[in-house]
């Protein structure tokens, strides 16, 4: 369609407007889509992707907004990526977020959305990697996506990015929470954030243990201390994520890691057309109740369901 390849050129000569639409129509999940990424998948790949990961509250929003902040005084441009569990217009944080990253709009080399996650039907990982691609095409220099870290369809976004920064904060709960969310083993750079409260000494060294308790990494991932609020440190973050590029690139991870993405976009996107072609063939939710009428079991039903998509 002529349409959606106009989108496209306007969303190649950055046009702020055309991006903010395309990612709409990701974010939809529109038919139209596929077209749209067609047109713009070739011209992506040259931005950096950082993914910032932690639990609520650690400060991740506040580091994205000075991160971009220093990658702006180097001239270099800023996409960002926001992606909350909670519905964008309930929830005073994502407001509060809003709010606060809001100081950034005024400058066209910034470009802020949040990633809404309401009503996907496994379609957030998707959503966003089209996303992903869609500020790249747009030629931003570099792609912050922020996420909380819980939940699959989170994890899937944070193990396609180039490099994962796990944010913890002073106290010993947090970090066991990311271990559990089992974010610990990709992290790529450790920031121990709000380094102006006790504790931060003993988190740091914590961590430092269990890296050294854990014999298989390929890369030892730095430990940097900041105070996001402050601006503090920020420097040092952007560092570490330097040397894990760096070693990335090198070592050959780099082109490893984004054949793995590859892989796991096509396999989110199988599940999804899956998914939707069962829905249309069948109407999950009536063969669901009437499988439990009948006391089926899971793997009959799938069977069944898979059958008369097949046929
Ligand atoms: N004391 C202290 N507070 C911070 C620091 N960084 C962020 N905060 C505060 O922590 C709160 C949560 O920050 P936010 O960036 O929204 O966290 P997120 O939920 O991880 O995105 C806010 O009130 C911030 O002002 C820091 O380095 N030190
Ligand atoms: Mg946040």
């Amino acid at each position: 369609m002529q349409e959606i390849a106009t989108l496209a050129e306007k969303v190649r000569s950055g046009q702020t407007r055309a991006v903010a639409r395309a990612i709409s129509l990701v974010e939809n999940r529109h038919p139209d889509r596929r077209q749209l990424i067609g047109e713009l998948y070739r011209h992506a790949g040259g931005a950096r992707v950082i993914g910032i990961t932690g639990p609520p509250g650690a400060g991740k929003s506040t580091l994205v907004d000075r991160l971009a902040r220093a990658l702006r005084e180097r001239n270099l441009t800023v996409g960002i990526l926001a992606i909350d569990p909670t519905s964008p217009f309930s929830g005073g944080a994502l407001l509060g977020d809003r709010v606060r990253m809001q100081k950034l709009y005024t400058d066209s080399g910034i470009f802020i959305r949040s990633m809404a996650t309401r009503g996907a039907m496994g379609g957030l990982a998707p959503a966003t990697h089209d996303a992903i691609d869609i500020l790249d095409a747009a030629g931003f220099d570099w792609i912050l996506v922020e996420t909380v870290g819980v939940g699959q369809d989170e994890v899937d976004v944070v193990r396609s990015v180039d490099s994962v920064l796990l944010v913890s904060v002073p106290g010993l709960g947090d970090d066991i929470q990311a271990i559990k969310a089992g974010i610990m083993e990709i992290a790529d750079v450790f920031v121990v954030n709000k380094a102006d409260r006790q504790g931060v000494d003993r988190t740091v060294r914590d961590l430092e243990v269990m890296l050294a308790m854990a014999t298989d990494l390929e890369w030892t991932p730095g430990i940097v201390k900041c105070v996001a609020s402050r601006g503090e440190g920020i420097e040092d973050v952007l560092e570490a994520v330097e040397a894990h590029r760096q070693w990335a690139n090198e070592s050959g991870i780099l082109g490893r890691r984004r054949k793995e993405q590859l892989r796991l976009r096509v396999e989110n996107l199988l599940k999804e057309q899956v998914l939707r072609r069962a829905d249309e063939v069948c109407n999950l939710n009536r063969e669901i109740e009437s499988a439990w009428e009948q006391r089926l079991d899971p793997y009959e039903i799938a069977t069944r369901i898979f059958e008369r998509i097949e046929s």
